[in-house]
């Protein structure tokens, strides 16, 4: 059966089963879900973690003691259930004060406000224990190119993650920053839209070790982009610290489906990815139950996300197992990708002064037999073998 323990590293943020069902055109179709409820019943499900932005657990405006109360509350439930904290996000985007963005802001008073933010936030993760700090830009962009000196933005947007970094080494927290890609909406455009983006932009920062990436399913399949091919360069690169597995059905407003939901496909091998990678960060469901659920249906959704995940999971190994499939690999010449193109020590010299009697047409003439391999995996994904 499909029942996940602490092992298999499931996550959950509060703002996922909590989301009350708003959009741009309705209101909310769901009441206001206590956290300690949440982190109750998710560890009913078999979830391992759970993840919050501050704002999700303790109101904007609390003060001092309203935020010991809520934040010992939320420990009492840690401890009943066993349940942890990986990971901690800011949330820079609700208040009307981060309209123009937070670390990114025209106005500097509003940029400093936004800092303060996330270093009391730094402190509450290090407090709970979380390894990761993730940050996500929502409103870090514009609607017109006229309003923001991108090149000052993104002297601005480093100056800001350098400064939580040198403020977490200062505290000697053991805290890791992962950038999380979107490119657009809430913002018409956002910065740091990719995961590329991202990768490219932490080489620029003071402490690039301490700095990766949270890339989300559908925030990838927003740009049309490929998820699996942009997890992968965040593996090669190191820098795949943390992930947001969710569901969406290609070019439109981010739909955050549950996990498997969406471009199915595409979760299979996300998931045989990160099962056959080593990757070894929590499994985090970024989703919003659809506003058409009630109570109970939004703990089917947050079910279904793990389902989903150890379903694949035991496709991927199926299909890996399938000596079809081993033999369709090897026909497809999957293998020799791994090997180096230069022999050891080989110089691009001798390279060009060898010909080794390669013979272009007849290369242009091989088949590569994906069509083969790729039906081999529907037809796992559809539960033939
Ligand atoms: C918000 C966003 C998510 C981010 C969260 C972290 S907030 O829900 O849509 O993709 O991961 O800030
Ligand atoms: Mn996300
Ligand atoms: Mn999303
Ligand atoms: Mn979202």
């Amino acid at each position: 059966d499909y029942t996940p323990t602490a092992a298999d590293r499931f996550s959950f943020g509060l703002w996922t089963v909590g989301f009350q069902g708003a959009d741009p055109f309705g209101a909310p179709t769901r009441p206001d879900l206590d956290p300690v409820r949440a982190v109750h019943r998710l560890a009913e499900l078999g979830a391992w973690g759970v993840t919050f932005h501050d704002d999700d657990l303790i109101p904007f405006a609390a003060d001092e003691s309203e935020r010991q109360r809520v934040v010992s509350r939320f420990r009492q439930a840690l401890d009943e259930t066993g349940m942890t904290v990986p990971m901690i996000t800011t949330n820079l985007f609700g208040h009307p004060v981060f309209k123009d963005g937070a670390l990114t802001a025209n106005d500097r008073d509003v940029r400093r406000f936004a800092l303060r933010k996330v270093l009391r936030n730094v402190e509450l993760a290090a407090e709970l224990g979380a390894r990761t700090f993730v940050a996500w830009g929502g409103r870090e962009g514009s609607e017109t190119d006229a309003g923001i000196d991108a090149r000052a933005a993104f002297a601005r947007y480093k100056e800001g993650i350098d400064a939580v970094c040198e403020f977490i080494r200062e505290r000697g927290y053991d805290l890791r920053l992962a950038l999380e890609p979107k490119p657009n909406e809430p913002r018409g455009d956002i910065l740091l839209p990719t995961v590329g983006h991202v990768l490219s932009f932490i080489e620029q920062l003071e402490h690039p070790h301490m700095v990766g990436v949270n890339p989300e399913v559908g925030h990838e399949q927003m740009a049309g982009l490929n998820y699996v091919h942009g997890i992968a360069q965040a593996l090669w690169a190191g820098k795949l610290f943390h992930l947001d597995l969710n569901g969406q059905h290609g070019a439109k407003f981010d739909q955050d489906l549950r996990f498997g939901a969406g471009d199915l496909k595409s979760a299979f091998f996300t998931v045989d990815l990160l099962e056959n990678a080593g990757y070894e960060g929590p499994r985090h469901f970024d989703f919003k139950p659809s506003r058409t659920e009630d109570d109970e249906g939004v703990w089917a959704s947050a079910a279904g996300c793990m389902r989903n995940y150890l379903i694949l999971r035991e496709k991927s190994a199926a299909f890996r197992a399938d000596p079809r499939v081993r033999e369709a690999l090897r026909a497809s010449r999957v293998d020799e990708l791994a090997r180096p193109t230069l022999a050891s020590g080989e110089k691009p010299e001798e390279l060009l002064g060898s010909s080794e009697g390669f013979d272009p047409e007849e290369a242009g003439q091989r088949a590569m037999h994906y069509e083969r391999l790729d039906q081999l995996a529907l037809e796992h994904l559809m539960g033939l073998h």
